[in-house]
C-alpha cells in the first residue's frame, strides 16, 4: 500500500492496483501495510481492516502511522555515516514494543573505519536482552541472508533515520531496485530519499519488507508515564520487583529497575519520561 495523494498503491492478487481514497476514511490515511476492503465498484478503498500492529511516530503535527500490520521491526543504524546512536535506537525499540511487534537491529556500514569496541558493547547489550543484533554491508547478500533468517517469514518494516541503507538493504533482500541517495558528508544527516514507503513481498520465500522513508529525528508518540516502560522490555520485566506500585524507575526507594537495567538503557527510559 502506497499512498499518494487522493489515491493509493494496493496489492491485489499480487498485482498493484491505485485504489481511490474517499476523503474523511475512517482511521486514513492508510499507511504501507494496512489492508483494506476495496469499494463496491472495485475502483476505490471502502474501509481500512482493523491493525494487528502499527509502528508510529510522534510529531508537532500528530502521531503518524509508519507501516501497519507488521510483525516484526528491524531498527536499521550505521556504525558510522551517520554516527551510531543508541538512544535513537532505543526510541524505535520503544516504538516498536509499544506498536506490538517484535523488533531486531541491524547495524549497516560495517565495511567504513569505525572503532569495533564500543560497537561490540552496543551489539552485546542488546542481545543480552534478547534482540537479535546483526552487523554487515546493506548491499552484501550474506547479510541479506542473515536478516531473512530472521524474518522468517514475517512481514517486517524497516525503520531507521534517513541514510543508514534501508533502501540498499531493500533491494538486496528483494531484488527490487528502491531510491537511494549518498549522504552529503557535510550534512552528515543524510538527505531524504525514500518518499514511497511500501510492502514488498520478498521473493522465493514467506514474508514482506516495508521500505519507509527515513527522517532526520525519530520521536515516540505521545505515551503516558506509566505505559512507558513497555517500552523497555528489561524494565518491564523486573518492574513487579519495585518496592511500591506504579513505580516510574526513576530514582524512587526500592526500585528494581536500576540493579538489572544498563545505564545507558535506563537513561534513555528517563529521558522519554521527562519528555526530552
Ligand atoms: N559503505 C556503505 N555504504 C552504504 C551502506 N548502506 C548504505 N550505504 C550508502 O548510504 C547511502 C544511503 O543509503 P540508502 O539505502 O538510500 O539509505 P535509506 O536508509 O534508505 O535513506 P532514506 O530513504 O533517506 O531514509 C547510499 O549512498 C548507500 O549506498 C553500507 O553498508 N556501506
Ligand atoms: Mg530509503
Ligand atoms: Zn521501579
Amino acid at each position: 500500500m502506497r499512498v499518494a495523494g487522493p489515491s493509493a498503491t494496493t496489492l491485489i492478487n499480487g498485482r498493484e492496483r491505485e485504489l481511490r481514497l474517499p476523503p474523511g476514511l475512517e482511521g486514513g490515511p492508510p499507511a504501507a501495510g494496512d489492508l483494506v476492503e476495496v469499494s463496491e465498484d472495485g475502483g476505490g478503498v471502502a474501509a481500512i481492516l482493523p491493525r494487528a500492529s502499527e509502528l508510529r511516530r510522534g510529531g508537532a503535527r500528530g502521531d503518524r502511522v509508519i507501516a501497519a500490520n507488521a510483525d516484526l521491526m528491524i531498527a536499521v543504524e550505521a556504525i558510522v555515516d551517520p554516527e551510531i546512536r543508541p538512544r535513537f535506537l532505543d526510541r524505535y525499540l520503544a516504538a516498536a514494543e509499544l506498536g506490538g511487534m517484535d523488533a531486531a537491529i541491524v547495524l549497516t556500514k560495517a565495511d567504513l573505519e569505525h572503532d569495533p569496541v564500543p560497537i561490540a558493547a552496543i551489539q552485546s547489550r542488546y542481545e543480552g536482552i534478547g534482540y537479535p543484533v546483526l552487523k554487515g554491508v546493506s548491499s552484501d547478500p550474506v547479510l541479506a541472508r542473515r536478516v531473512l533468517d530472521v524474518i522468517d517469514g514475517r512481514i517486517a518494516v524497516l525503520a531507521g533515520h534517513s541514510g543508514v541503507g534501508k533502501s540498499t538493504l531493500t533491494t538486496t533482500l528483494t531484488g527490487i531496485e528502491r531510491a537511494t541517495s549518498a549522504v552529503s558528508r557535510k550534512a552528515r544527516s543524510g538527505r531524504h530519499t525514500t518518499t514511497d514507503p511500501r510492502l514488498i513481498p520478498l521473493p522465493g520465500a514467506a514474508g514482506a519488507i516495508i521500505d519507509t522513508a527515513g527522517v532526520r529525528t525519530f520521536h515516540l508518540p505521545e505515551t503516558e508515564p506509566e505505559r512507558l516502560a513497555q517500552g523497555f522490555r528489561e524494565i518491564a520485566e523486573v518492574a513487579h520487583r519495585c518496592r511500591f506500585r506504579g513505580c516510574r524507575h526513576n530514582g524512587e526507594d526500592g526500585c528494581a529497575a536500576p540493579a538489572a537495567v544498563s545505564p545507558e538503557r535506563l537513561d534513555s527510559y528517563r529521558r522519554l519520561l521527562s519528555g526530552s
